[in-house]
């Protein structure tokens, strides 16, 4: 009788995707946030992070809760609803050593915590921030959203007469320096921007159209499945090389943009329809503003700026977590308190 085993398949640390894994997911059989979740904890493997060394973020809402269904090695806070942001920009500036998350709802983000979005964004606070888009407040049973398209139907029949927030659409104006769109039903496309954005140096936001199966995937909903299989329109095929990968697959110059990140990992965008630059912010812009009146949903990386100053970098943060500084660094000098007092003489 044979007794052959399946190979175990590890990353560079060694390590089972298990490791990765979480809590049992209680969200409903289907939701889009859980297979967002799953998206999550490859990116994280295949990345090689990590599972202990993640700070993990989020507010309330169905969306809130997924933290707990991963990394469960790492430390995780549920801050009020709308607040993760500038829960997770103290702990960044605290300790700048572990790598942030943030997961939130489009009710987390665009109503009741916008003030705070647009806070962090304009700061470029190094993290990475998924939100789980599905246009509703699920968690409350299915209000719409500030980000639901306007004319989008609820299953009440009440038709959405306001304009939306677009969230990728403020990212790129107030200072985000990664801006993504994808489909929780994307596989593919998902993975490679979440490794992308783990990569990046700087602020990565990534608007993920999440369908919630129990009070927005109806019909006349533009939240749906069946509405983003009608309406996705890929600006390009989005693959991720890590440094610590060979760069062994060749590509075609004018078929494919190279783009070298900070860490030595590249970011291949393969041409579909359109020649589309996602370093040009107004063209972005543009692209999203025509994506609406045509009624498509543009998912890709849509904006990617590597140079601009993170909110670290402007305050000069030492690397080192604040706590593990001895008096000596964080004491002012006496001749600086001399000078304060003077100052009040
Ligand atoms: C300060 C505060 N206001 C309102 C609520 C009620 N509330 C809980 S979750 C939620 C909306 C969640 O929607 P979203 O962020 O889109 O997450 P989803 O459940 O759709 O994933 C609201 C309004 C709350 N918990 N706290
Ligand atoms: S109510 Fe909607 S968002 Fe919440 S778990 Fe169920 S399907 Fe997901
Ligand atoms: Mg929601």
């Amino acid at each position: 009788m044979s007794t052959a085993t399946t190979p175990r398949r590890v990353n560079r640390l060694d390590l089972e995707i298990l490791n990765y894994r979480g809590a049992k997911s209680t969200l409903c059989a289907g939701c889009g946030h859980n297979a967002i979740t799953e998206r999550i904890i490859e990116a994280f493997w295949e990345m090689g992070a990590e599972p202990w060394g993640l700070m993990k973020f989020s507010g309330i809402g169905c969306s809130a809760k997924t933290p707990a269904y991963f990394m469960s090695a790492s430390h995780g806070v549920n801050a009020v609803h709308g607040r993760a942001a500038p829960v997770a920009t103290g702990a960044i500036l605290a300790n700048s050593t572990t790598p942030a998350i943030i997961v939130t709802g489009d009710g987390d983000t665009a109503s009741i915590g916008l003030g705070h979005y647009l806070h962090m964004l304009r700061r470029n606070v190094p993290l990475v921030y998924v939100i789980e888009d599905n246009g509703v407040y699920a968690l409350t049973k299915g209000q719409l959203s500030a980000t639901a398209d306007y004319g989008s139907k609820l299953k009440s029949g009440v038709i959405n007469d306001t304009e939306p927030v677009d969230c990728c659409l403020l990212a790129i104006e107030m200072g985000a320096t990664f801006v993504a769109r994808s489909f929780s039903g994307d596989k593919r496309q998902l993975l490679s921007i979440l490794k992308a954005a783990i990569a990046h140096r700087g602020l990565a936001v990534i608007d993920v159209i999440s369908p919630c199966v129990s009070f927005n995937d109806h019909e006349g909903s533009t939240r749906s499945y069946q509405y983003m299989k009608d309406h996705d329109e890929p600006l390009h095929e989005v693959d991720f090389i890590p440094s610590f990968v060979d760069l062994d697959v060749e590509f075609e110059e004018g078929a494919a943009t190279d783009v070298e990140m900070f860490d030595g990992s590249h970011l291949r965008l393969k041409k579909l329809d359109r020649h589309y630059d996602p370093t040009d912010a107004l063209a972005a812009v543009r692209a999203i503003h025509e994506s609406r009146v045509s009624h498509e949903v543009l998912t890709g990386i849509l904006y990617l700026d590597q140079e601009s100053p993170t909110l670290l970098d402007k305050l000069k943060m030492v690397p080192e977590p604040l706590a593990t500084l001895p008096e000596r660094r964080v004491r002012p000098s006496r001749a600086v308190l001399d000078q304060i007092v003077d100052e009040y003489r």
